[in-house]
């Protein structure tokens, strides 16, 4: 018999709310389709009408709330914008505690946990398990009566939490009011108040722009924003909440299974873990493990291990607990990815472009799978947030395939002799003086060329895959080249010998006539390719590109004035002016010339038609938030491509307003000036209505 019955996820109607309504009828219709929305958006990860569009109806109804404080409800979704600070949080005893679960480490530990609950069990059998990522988020417990929410709680000491309902009001995938008919007089559902990844990087972003503060991890940031006072500062946090057990039930007979109670808790409104599954033994959870393990990285949000719970209730009760966590779930927890290290010493690399990177060496440290011994500082500006010293303890996160980084110092263990970072005054490679240009983070080497480690680096991009992709010319090899004194400059490559490659360590005369062959090939490329192999500072692919299309000829680009490359979509002030001062130096234009002369060639480029003549011309936009589907810079270059101009701040003069999740001030502009503002979805429509006419 199940749990609750009768919850019903059909649509709603967005009729007209005129004013020969009631104003109750206005209220009423308003909080469904604002629920409605929020249900959609939130826990079915499908929105049903544009945010701005609910942003129209909340205010709506908090207008309406405000004009009939009688009509005032504690499950109105305007309860969702936070109310006024709290001098403190209360205590809540839990009614049945929260319990804490057992780890296993290793495939023998997850073993040997199987092995138990069959002993016990007494049987021979597969045990069906239940299993789902372990967000890496704050548990939370949130109490309904008659389907209304009445209290959220965090977990605390598992016996007692604190009350904060006000703050869990604001969360949108939280229903204030459960689904459907028939519902228990009380319901304690228990699951992760977490932040997506990328809520946690739109957020870190803003508060560096803005000297907020920067959260260490998505796990903190979700802390932080649940320990707020005043909940209108949580109400503009990413957070989200996935149920995953129930807790204290009054009434009516539980299902057999976890997994059937689960999905009784998807009918009554919640999110869901979307990776859920139901597996039969050990190898069953040990496949589930290791393919979530290899997707790891590419999850929207953190995890840092898997729950299995044996999926028969019965089992569970006959299991029962040992001391603070039950004996029939355990959490198999994935190899950390932060870890406390000492910081031995500060290395500087120099790269292409001469930007100069400090490089933390590190006591070697296993986290996040590997044993990690360098992390990256970033730049100056990075040292100076972190306040670190060589000689302090560290902690060093390293998540999927992204460079190892110091997030943190721990200020309790830094030693009295601890030294502080200073940037060298001059290239650790070629001597010359370093410089940073006012307004840049980044320290530079104004060697050019005459640094080997910039010639190297140049060498490299020039040869690299999205360049002129020299076959075998890899980065080894280019190092090998130039520590021999074989290749100084770009067009040297074309006039290696046979002899002198095949006597390279691990080259012999095949190998050596692969490469000559390679180079000869990679003469034939593109006008994009040629551009972007030059490394010219911040012209990537997607701007070589546009830079091809736009002027044609090398020669063009050459000549092009700034002025004349900002009508380059994706090329704004900074980077036309690393183009201009990049064919302003004779040696440039000297490589340049003499590497045509080698008979580096591509075919024409067919000019484009007159900008005028596209569907978007004379459109301004402003990108903001963070978009999901679309990379800024697609999404950018794209509405470039329809004649519209993208432009980083609103203004009068700004048509539309794109707001991705968690779009901060740009979209409070747009709303005070009345511009049109659209979302991602909206985005996406006007790309492919226009894109079928351009
Ligand atoms: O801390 C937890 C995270 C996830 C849990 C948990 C869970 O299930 C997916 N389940 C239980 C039963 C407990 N803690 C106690």
């Amino acid at each position: 018999m199940p749990l609750l019955s009768g919850a019903s996820s059909e649509s709603i109607e967005y009729s007209e709310n005129t004013p020969e309504h009631t104003p109750e009828q206005r209220t009423e219709t308003l909080r469904q389709q604002l629920n409605d929305h929020n249900y959609r958006y939130y826990v079915e990860d499908a929105p049903s009408i544009p945010d701005v569009e609910y942003d129209r109806l909340m205010r709506q109804l908090q207008a309406l709330e405000a004009e009939y404080p009688e009509l005032q409800s504690p499950d109105s979704p305007s309860q969702r914008v936070g109310a006024a600070p709290l001098s403190a949080f209360t205590q809540v005893a839990h009614r049945i505690p929260m319990l804490s679960l057992d780890n296993a480490f290793d495939d023998d530990e997850f073993a040997r946990f199987n092995q138990r609950v069959k002993e016990r069990l007494n049987t021979d059998g597969d045990i069906e398990y239940a299993c789902e990522p372990k967000l890496d988020g704050i548990a939370l417990s949130l109490r309904y009566e008659s389907g209304l929410l009445v209290q959220a709680a965090t977990r605390g000491d598992g016996q007692t939490g604190e009350d904060i309902t006000q703050n869990v009001k604001t969360i949108g995938s939280v229903p204030l009011r459960l689904k459907g008919t028939n519902l228990p007089s009380v319901l304690e559902v228990r699951g992760e108040v977490y932040m997506p990844k990328a809520g946690f990087e739109s957020l870190n972003q803003t508060a560096k722009e803005t000297d907020d503060k920067v959260f260490v991890n998505p796990r903190n940031a979700a802390a932080g924003s649940l320990r707020q006072l005043d909940s209108r500062i949580t109400a503009k946090r990413p957070l989200e909440f996935c149920a995953y057990s129930v807790g204290e039930v009054s009434e009516g007979f539980l299902p057999e299974r976890h997994s059937e109670v689960l999905a009784v808790l998807s009918e009554v409104g919640f999110r869901l873990n979307p990776e859920l599954k139901v597996v039969t033994g050990v190898q069953g959870c040990l496949d589930y493990y290791r393919d979530l393990g290899e997707r790891r990285s590419q999850l929207a949000f953190e995890i840092d291990g898997i729950v299995f719970k044996t999926n028969r209730l019965d089992f569970q009760q006959r299991l029962g607990f040992v001391s603070r966590a039950p004996r029939w779930a355990i959490a198999y927890k994935f190899p950390a990815q932060e870890e406390m290290t000492q910081l031995n010493g500060v290395e500087f690399q120099v790269g292409r472009t001469g930007a100069i990177t400090p490089v933390a060496r590190l006591k070697p440290v296993y986290v996040g799978g590997v044993t990690v011994s360098n992390a990256t500082l970033h730049n100056a500006d990075e040292i100076a947030r972190l306040g670190v010293k060589v000689g302090d303890t560290v902690i060093v996160r390293r998540a999927g395939d992204v460079i190892p980084q110091v997030v943190s110092v721990v200020l309790d263990k830094r030693p009295s002799d601890a030294i502080d970072i200073t940037f060298p005054s001059t290239c650790p490679v070629c001597g010359s003086e370093t410089e940073r240009a006012e307004g840049e983070a980044i320290v530079r080497c104004s060697g050019g060329l005459v640094c080997a480690a910039q010639r190297k680096e140049g060498i490299k991009h020039f040869a690299s895959r999205k360049a002129l992709d020299v076959d075998g010319l890899g980065d080894k090899l280019v190092e090998i080249l130039v520590d021999k004194g074989l290749v100084n400059r770009l067009t040297d490559l074309f006039h290696l010998e046979l002899e002198s490659i095949a006597a390279l360590e691990r080259m012999g005369p095949k190998s050596a006539q692969n490469l000559l062959d390679a180079l000869e090939k990679s003469k034939s490329t593109t006008l994009p390719r040629f551009i972007y192999s030059l490394g010219i500072r911040e012209v990537g692919e997607v701007t070589a590109k546009q830079l091809a299309k736009h002027f044609c000829t090398i020669k063009a680009i050459i000549n092009a004035t700034e002025e004349a490359l900002l009508a380059v979509p994706d090329v704004g002030p900074i980077v036309a002016h690393h183009i201009v001062t990049f064919f302003r130096q004779p040696h440039n234009l000297e490589m340049l010339e003499a590497l045509l002369a080698e008979g580096i060639h591509w075919p024409d480029v067919e000019p484009q038609p007159p900008v005028e003549t596209l569907p978007l011309a004379g459109k301004v936009l402003v990108l903001t938030g963070t978009l999901i589907e679309l990379s800024r810079t697609d999404a950018k270059v794209a509405l470039e491509a329809l004649g519209a101009k993208v432009t980083g701040s609103v203004s009068k003069k700004t048509d539309l307003v794109v707001a991705g999740e968690a779009a901060g001030s740009k979209l409070a502009k747009a709303e005070q000036l009345g511009i049109e503002v659209t979302d991602e979805a909206g985005l996406k429509a006007l790309l492919a209505e226009y894109q079928d006419q351009a």
